[in-house]
């Protein structure tokens, strides 16, 4: 039976937007998921996102130009492999996620599902954004899961996010057409100030609010960063019909 969450714990959740877990996945379980990744990116097992697919600011202009290949996620890693599947059900962030919801919890496959691959040289920044600008529920209540399977530092692109920034009423003017912060306006400063890198460990794990903002830089160092990120919703919250969000599947959790 895995410790519940504490109250000071789910109201520091609904405050801030997130919770840092240290040590939750073993190193050995994190290992079998590296063994997975480090096989299927050399193989290009599909489906992938190449960074030339995303078009990020210094990302290969096309997948036949120099470092055009450089894989940014393995997707669908549920149905990927078991291990991966064992890690979206551990009992330990489905009791937490219940607790934190109120009520029970399912995995979304259409959103995150997947393993994100930050590479030197090839692999870009992500700019300020929330996760649920391209997603459709009823409510903007989900939560990413995010496991570091490596270390994640400010040097190799770890998560930065901004706390509490998940409350906040952001203005047309302060975002791009992509809907990332623009770093050029006035109103953004104060934000920026108070982002904070997540530094984390093999293992640890950060539950954030689909609504907070995050980014990540890029990797400076001349190792492959990778994390296993998967999204839940309460039930009581349900893509919206017809949309992307309702078009990939799910798994009740309980
Ligand atoms: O690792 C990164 O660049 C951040 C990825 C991210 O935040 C996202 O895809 O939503």
């Amino acid at each position: 039976m895995h410790t519940p969450l504490s109250a000071a714990q789910i109201a520091q959740f609904h405050r801030d937007g997130y919770l840092v877990f240290r040590a939750l996945a073993t190193p050995p379980d994190c290992e079998t998921m590296l063994d997975v990744v480090r096989a299927h990116l050399r193989e290009e097992v599909g489906p992938v996102e190449y960074e030339a697919d995303l078009g990020y600011a210094g990302a290969p202009p096309s997948r036949g130009a120099p470092g055009g290949r450089t894989i940014r996620r393995l997707r669908d890693a549920y149905q990927r492999h078991a291990c991966f599947r064992a890690w979206a059900e551990d009992a330990r962030v489905v009791g937490w996620l219940q607790q934190l919801f109120g009520e029970a919890v399912v995995l979304t496959l259409a959103h995150h599902n997947c393993v994100m691959t930050k590479h030197p040289h090839f692999g870009t920044a992500t700019g300020w954004h929330r996760d649920i600008r391209y997603w459709s529920f009823s409510r903007n209540d989900l939560v990413a899961v995010w496991l570091a399977l490596g270390v994640e530092s400010a040097d190799n692109g770890a998560l930065h996010v901004i706390p509490g920034s998940h409350r906040l009423d952001i203005g047309r003017d302060q975002l791009d057409e992509l809907d990332f912060l623009r770093p050029d306006a006035e109103r953004n400063q104060p934000l920026f100030e108070e982002g904070r890198v997540l530094a984390l460990q093999q293992g640890d794990v950060v539950f954030f609010h689909s609504g907070l903002f995050h980014a990540a830089g890029r990797n400076a160092t001349d190792k492959v960063k990778h994390s296993a990120v998967f999204a839940y919703r309460a039930a009581s919250n349900p893509p919206l019909p017809g949309s992307r969000s309702a078009a990939a599947g799910e798994v009740a959790l309980g």
